[in-house]
C-alpha cells in the first residue's frame, strides 16, 4: 500500500485542505498520514471573524517521532501552510524524509481571482517560490503562477504563452508544473502541465462549468497526488484530477444554494475509488 503524508491547515467547516485531502487521498486506497499547520474554524474565503490556532511549533515534533521509528512516505504533498516560518520548517521536512523515490507535490496556496488570500503578500510568496523549487510537481493556478514569477495576473492565455509560463515554473527548480484553471477561449476549462525532464506537454480538459467552488484547486491536487502515486503516466493522473473536478462540480450545481461554501466531492468518492483501482499497475 502507498502512503503519502499531507501537509497543510485544518479548516474546521468549509471543505479545503485537510478535510478534502484526508478523504479524498484515502478513498483512492492510499495510506494518508497528516501533519496540521494550522487549525481555523472555517477557511478564509467569504468567511469573517474566523478563528486560527497557529500550530507551527508542533511540526517538528511529530516529524522527530516519526523519525525515530523510520517512518517512510511514497509522496509529500504541502498545501495552505500558515507562514514564512512554516515554509521553512516543511523545507527542511523535505531533506529528511525524501527518499530516491518519494515524489514531492506543492500546491503553492498564494491566492485566487488575481488577490492574495488573508494573510499572504509578495514576501510571504518569494519563500513559497523556494519550497515550489524542491518539489517534483507543483500545482499552481494563474494567479499563483503570477505570483510565483512576479508577472501581472491575466485571466487568459493562448496556448503558447501557458506553455512559456510552465517553463519558467519549471525554471524555479521543480520538475513538473500544472497550471489550473485554463481557458482557451472555448466551452472547456482544465489543467495544462509541462515535465521539463522529458520536455513534454500534457494537458487535460472538462466541460466548462460557469460557477466556481472553493476548495476545487485542493481536490485537483489532492487526486492528482494520490494518482502520481499510482501511475507513473502523468497523463492518466492529470485526467483523473480533471474529469473529479468536473464530477465535483457537477454534482454539487444542483445543491448549490445550500452548498455555497465548497464542492460536494463526498458524493463522488466511490467514483473515485473505482477510478483509483483501475490506475494501479
Ligand atoms: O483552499 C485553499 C485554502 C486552504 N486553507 C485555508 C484557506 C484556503 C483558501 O482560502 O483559506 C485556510
Amino acid at each position: 500500500m502507498k502512503r503519502i503524508v499531507t501537509i497543510q491547515d485544518i479548516s474546521c467547516f468549509g471543505k479545503c485542505s485537510l478535510t478534502v485531502a484526508l478523504p479524498v487521498i484515502s478513498a483512492m486506497g492510499i495510506e494518508t498520514a497528516i501533519i496540521p499547520t494550522a487549525v481555523l474554524s472555517t477557511h478564509t474565503g467569504g468567511f469573517k471573524d474566523f478563528t486560527f490556532r497557529d500550530l507551527t511549533s508542533d511540526i517538528t515534533p511529530i516529524a522527530n517521532h516519526w523519525k525515530s521509528f523510520e517512518l517512510k512516505f511514497n509522496g509529500i504533498y504541502t498545501g495552505y501552510l500558515g507562514s514564512k516560518e512554516q515554509i521553512n520548517i516543511v523545507s527542511d521536512f523535505f531533506d529528511s524524509f525524501k527518499e530516491s523515490d518519494t515524489k514531492i507535490i506543492v500546491d503553492p496556496v498564494l491566492g485566487d481571482n488575481g488577490r492574495f488570500y488573508t494573510g499572504f503578500d509578495t514576501d510571504y510568496a518569494i519563500e513559497m517560490k523556494k519550497l515550489a523549487g524542491k518539489a517534483d510537481i507543483i500545482v499552481p493556478n494563474l494567479t499563483e503562477t503570477a505570483f510565483l514569477l512576479n508577472i501581472p495576473y491575466k485571466e487568459s492565455y493562448t496556448e503558447k504563452e501557458v506553455e512559456a509560463l510552465l517553463v519558467r515554473l519549471c525554471e524555479l527548480g521543480c520538475s513538473t508544473a500544472v497550471i489550473t484553471g485554463i481557458r482557451y477561449q472555448n466551452k472547456l476549462q482544465g489543467a495544462v502541465a509541462y515535465d521539463s525532464k522529458s520536455g513534454r506537454f500534457y494537458s487535460s480538459f472538462a466541460k466548462h462549468i460557469d460557477r466556481s467552488f472553493h476548495g476545487t484547486g485542493d481536490i485537483f491536487s489532492s487526486v492528482l497526488s494520490g494518482a502520481s502515486m499510482l501511475t507513473d503516466d502523468f497523463q492518466e493522473a492529470l485526467d483523473t484530477a480533471v474529469q473529479f473536478v468536473y464530477k465535483c462540480m457537477e454534482a454539487t450545481l444542483p445543491i448549490m444554494d445550500e452548498h455555497y461554501y465548497g464542492a460536494a466531492f463526498e458524493l463522488c468518492l466511490g467514483e473515485l475509488n473505482s477510478t483509483a483501482k483501475k490506475l494501479q499497475v
